[in-house]
């Protein structure tokens, strides 16, 4: 029988990846606000410690751990520590991400395996070190951060593309290996959020003018603005809930509708 209790994650662990600003640190305060234990990791101290202090400034008392998504014994090693601390983890948001703008004739093979090693392989390492332990709990939630650019391309981010839809395609495998063992495994797709990795493209220009590309993202969405990472709170504790039950290998465009968008005519 439905009820709203359905929203809740009272009694769950959550694992968010480079939680500790961001897209990451937005989810990982709305699975909180929602009842989760939240758990993330950075890379180096100096961002665990103003992570936690931001989270405590949120009345949240979060966890840090130094991890590096890409190193297998890193994660192997922080599960464990999990595991050990709070109990199998319940949801999982493989968050961390980065992107390189480069045009692809002037891009290095190793930027472009560094973007993918992070962006693609991070998630693989991460939901295998994870999946044993919603396996033998009877059910577990992965949430996988894709992008606009797991479903199209532009120019200077091959890397980023690539690496975003093969996450696509790695979130619907997981649903389809995993999902008898009542694992859901979705993707959020965040249209152009307002966060440090976006400040390039939307800060003015040298001149003070406006960022042409800030114009160019204002022109492609109906709702006529940049996301916030506040835009993704919901639809992650929904894709983190038992309201999501029967929801299953889906990406979750949160993008202002810019994918149903041809593009305002130029005036
Ligand atoms: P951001 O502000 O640059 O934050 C990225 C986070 O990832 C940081 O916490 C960073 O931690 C962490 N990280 C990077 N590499 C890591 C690694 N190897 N191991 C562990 N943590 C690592 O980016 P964001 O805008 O919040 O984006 C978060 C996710 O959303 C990314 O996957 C991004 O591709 C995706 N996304 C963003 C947008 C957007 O418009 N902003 C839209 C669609 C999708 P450190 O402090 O250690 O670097
Ligand atoms: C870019 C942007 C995008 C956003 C996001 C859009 O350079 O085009 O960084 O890639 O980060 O992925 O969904």
């Amino acid at each position: 029988m439905f009820s709203m209790d359905s929203f809740s994650l009272k009694g769950k662990v959550a694992l968010v990846t480079g939680a500790a600003y961001g897209i990451g640190f937005a989810i990982a305060k709305a699975l909180a606000q929602a009842g989760a234990t939240i758990i993330f990791n950075a890379r180096n101290t100096e961002h665990i410690n103003k992570a936690l202090a931001d989270y405590k400034a949120d009345g949240i008392d979060a966890h840090g751990y130094i991890c590096d998504v890409t190193d297998e014994q890193e994660v192997q090693t922080l599960v464990k520590q999990v595991e050990a601390d709070f109990g199998t983890i319940d949801i999982l948001v493989n968050n961390a991400g980065i992107i390189k703008r480069v045009p692809m004739l002037n891009m290095s093979v190793e930027d472009f395996r560094k973007v993918v090693d992070i962006d693609l392989t991070g998630p693989f390492i991460v939901s295998k070190a994870v999946l044993p332990g919603m396996i033998k709990k009877g059910h577990g939630k992965i949430i996988n951060i894709c992008s606009m650019m797991s479903e199209l391309g532009r120019e200077t981010v091959s890397a980023y593309a690539a690496a975003k839809g093969g996450l696509k395609m790695l979130t619907k495998n997981i649903c389809a290996e995993f999902g008898s063992a009542n694992i859901q495994c979705n993707g959020i797709g965040p249209g152009y959020i307002a966060t440090p990795q976006t400040t390039p493209l939307r800060e003015p220009l040298h001149d003070g003018s406006k960022n042409p590309f800030d114009q160019f993202i204002l022109s492609k969405t109906p709702a006529g603005r940049w996301g916030t990472p506040e835009d993704l709170m919901g639809p992650a504790v929904f894709l983190a809930s038992d309201a999501s039950n029967f929801v299953n290998g889906h990406i979750l465009y949160v993008d202002g509708g810019i994918l149903a968008y041809i593009g305002k005519q130029p005036e």
